[in-house]
């Protein structure tokens, strides 16, 4: 794709280290994205995502078009100016979301009709039309319509959704056309079974996409069959190509799928744990509902970088979460994307130095041991 490129600088294994830029910025690899939704990451101020090292953050096509709507962003200069993030926004296509959101749907193969669970509006996506609406919004990376199916279901149900998926990503792709500076990704699909999986990301990787994302993962299966999945994979996705799992994960997600060859992630974990009082750090999750940190002086952290892990005692994190007050949501979401972010720095870091092994082995080491 004109005005896109993707360099690997360092690999250890599978794991590997890189730069994605793109028009609106260079994205560092392995990169964890922000969720913004619906044009904001949670409880977050844009600057203080940027400071946390986010290079790219992702939006919702679904929450978008039913409020305010993609024609409106538009009309107000895109997703950018709108919510005043300057970098690459990658967008998430909405069939994903129409499943786990929505009311009533009906899946066709041209599309999905759903009723907004915003206002019992009814509404259709279709390749193009998640195409033309994550345009509307500015994206940088958008993602093909695809369908995710929940796990476990049986062989066939896979297996259509696959081959829908196939048929999706040409079209969504056609749509796309060429915009220079931005990409498309296709999406692997095949649940847990390996055959469906590889044909699928052989297929797209036959549609020459700019980037390949692994999709219908940590949708019910155990971890172990995820990893599976991604190693299965990987071999048939384009080395020269940027990777990414969609919706993971927990820190040791994204250490394990990133020792087998991960570029990117996204997530709702650190930002929706952080409002209902979980705190990752590296000893672990805390819970700071738990009443053993009422009467706790000491930091989350005190070596942390992130001011709310350092500054504010475990304590009052404990009393703001317990009170439902709006800034133990704020710190706790700054805490757990400052740790994302510096856990991504320090894979990346590891990688180009050659000890990623010894770091994994490490960070592992601290989740293991806990907090005391
Ligand atoms: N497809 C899309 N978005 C997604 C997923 C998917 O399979 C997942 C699965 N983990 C999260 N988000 N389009």
């Amino acid at each position: 794709m004109t005005g896109v490129s993707f360099t690997v600088h360092a690999a250890e294994g599978a794991a590997r280290t890189g730069v994605l830029t793109l028009g609106r910025g260079a994205v560092r690899t392995p990169a964890f994205m922000p969720v913004g939704t619906a044009g904001t990451v949670k409880a977050m101020y844009v600057d203080q995502v940027r400071d946390l090292g986010a290079d790219i953050i992702l939006g919702n096509t679904y929450h978008l078009m039913l409020r305010p709507g993609a024609e409106r962003v538009a009309a107000l200069g895109g997703l950018h100016a709108f919510s005043r993030w300057q970098g690459p926004i990658l967008t998430d296509s909405g069939g994903f979301q129409v499943m786990s959101l929505a009311g009533l749907r009906k899946l066709d193969k041209d599309g999905v009709t759903f009723k907004s669970h915003v206002d019992g509006s009814m509404h259709r996506l279709t390749p193009a039309r998640s195409v033309e609406i994550q345009t509307l919004l500015d994206s940088d990376i958008v993602m093909q319509l695809d369908e995710c199916v929940r796990l476990p279901t049986d062989r066939a149900n896979i297996e259509r959704a696959m081959r829908l998926s196939l048929d999706w990503a040409e079209r969504s792709k056609a749509a796309f056309g060429t915009q220079p500076g931005k990409a498309i990704f296709g999406i692997v699909q095949g649940g847990d079974d390996k055959a469906l999986r590889i044909e699928s990301a052989e297929a797209l990787a036959a549609m020459d996409f700019p980037g390949l994302a692994v999709g219908g993962l940590a949708v019910g299966e155990p971890q172990a069959v995820m990893l599976d999945m991604i190693e299965t994979v990987v071999p048939h996705l384009p080395a020269g190509k940027p990777r990414y799992l969609m919706g993971v994960g927990t820190p040791d997600d994204l250490v394990e799928s990133v020792a087998r060859g991960i570029d990117m992630f996204d997530c709702v974990m650190p930002t929706r744990a952080g409002r209902h009082g979980l705190a990752y750090s590296r000893f672990g999750k805390i819970n700071l509902k738990n009443a053993r940190h009422a009467e706790d002086p000491r930091p989350l952290d005190e070596a942390s970088a992130c001011p709310a892990a350092r500054d504010y005692s475990r304590a009052y994190l404990h009393h703001l979460t317990r009170a439902n007050e709006i800034l133990g949501m704020m710190l706790l979401s700054w805490v757990n994307l400052a740790y994302y972010q510096e856990l991504m720095a320090g894979m990346r870091a590891a990688i180009a130095a050659g000890r990623f092994a010894d770091f994994r082995a490490e960070v592992r080491e601290g989740w293991a041991r806990g907090d005391l």
